[in-house]
């Protein structure tokens, strides 16, 4: 039994043959049958949160876990995240159609080494929704663009997303480049990502963490305050 987490935003009606139908479609990396059950999913009343939360990445984290165990290799855990991905495109308009007027600027980026990106989107498409503009900077992004772009774009906030025990260092070293080109008080900063804690933002001197998007897009406007 999977675990729901979107209690208080549940959809009518209930349609369990769907949610499970997209968690497998994850799963097995079939884009095609989670962009057609996404729709469905919509059209039979389901909010997007719904499907993201309780369907689409329960299905991807169970995708990392058979990685883990050694039943799945990195090409099923490639199709997995293209097939999230082409999910998250039938629902990132109506996510960033509930925003309105721009609180704020977020620059947001992979750190070098890493190219993961799902995680990253996702927060891309909440922050929208939250009203701000997001310049979103890709993967693997070396540590001196992370410099330039709070230079030459003056954010409110700058969002690192690292997904590897191994990149997670790249924070720490992008947080000292930041403070030796005089830039730190000019932006705050958050960080997220698979194996980022609290405990880590607070080691590294950083504004944030959230460990989802939809925190992610609340932390950010509670930044500006
Ligand atoms: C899909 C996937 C891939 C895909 C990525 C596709 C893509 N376009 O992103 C591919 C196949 C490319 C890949 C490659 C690799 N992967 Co991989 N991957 C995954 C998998 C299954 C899912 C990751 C994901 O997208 N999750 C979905 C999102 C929604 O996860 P999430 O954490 O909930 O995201 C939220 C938060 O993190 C937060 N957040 C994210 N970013 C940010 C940023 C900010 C600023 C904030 C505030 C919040 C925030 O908000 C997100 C949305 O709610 C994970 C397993 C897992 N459980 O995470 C492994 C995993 C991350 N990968 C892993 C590994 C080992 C690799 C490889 C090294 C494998 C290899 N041998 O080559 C390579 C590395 C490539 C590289 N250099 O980056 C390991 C990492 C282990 C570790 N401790 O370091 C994991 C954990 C799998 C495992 N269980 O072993 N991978």
């Amino acid at each position: 039994m999977r675990l729901k987490i979107t209690d208080g935003i549940h959809s009518m009606p209930e349609s369990p043959e769907v949610l499970d139908g997209l968690y497998e479609a994850v799963l097995n990396g079939r884009a095609e049958d989670a962009v057609r059950l996404t729709n469905e999913g919509l059209e039979l009343g389901h909010e997007p949160l719904v499907l993201l939360y309780d369907a689409m990445i329960p299905g991807l984290e169970e995708v990392g876990r058979l990685f883990e165990e050694g039943q799945f290799f990195l090409p099923e855990m490639l199709v997995a995240g293209r097939a999230m991905q082409a999910a998250m495109d039938v629902l990132r308009p109506l996510l960033v159609a509930a925003g309105g007027a721009t609180v704020g600027t977020f620059v947001m980026g992979t750190v070098a080494g890493d190219i993961h990106d799902v995680g990253k989107n996702m927060c891309n498409v909440m922050l929208e929704g939250a009203g701000f503009e997001v310049i979103d900077l890709g993967i693997n992004v070396p540590g001196p663009d992370f410099v330039e772009a709070i230079r030459d774009v003056r954010p409110d906030v700058l969002g690192m997303s690292a997904f590897l025990t191994t990149t997670m260092g790249e924070i720490e070293h992008n947080m000292v480049l930041i403070e030796e080109a005089g830039l730190r008080g000019a932006v705050k900063i958050m960080i997220g990502g698979a194996p980022i804690t609290d405990q880590f933002a607070k080691q590294v001197g950083a504004d944030g963490y959230a460990p989802d998007a939809s925190s992610a897009a609340r932390m950010a406007k509670r930044l500006l305050d």
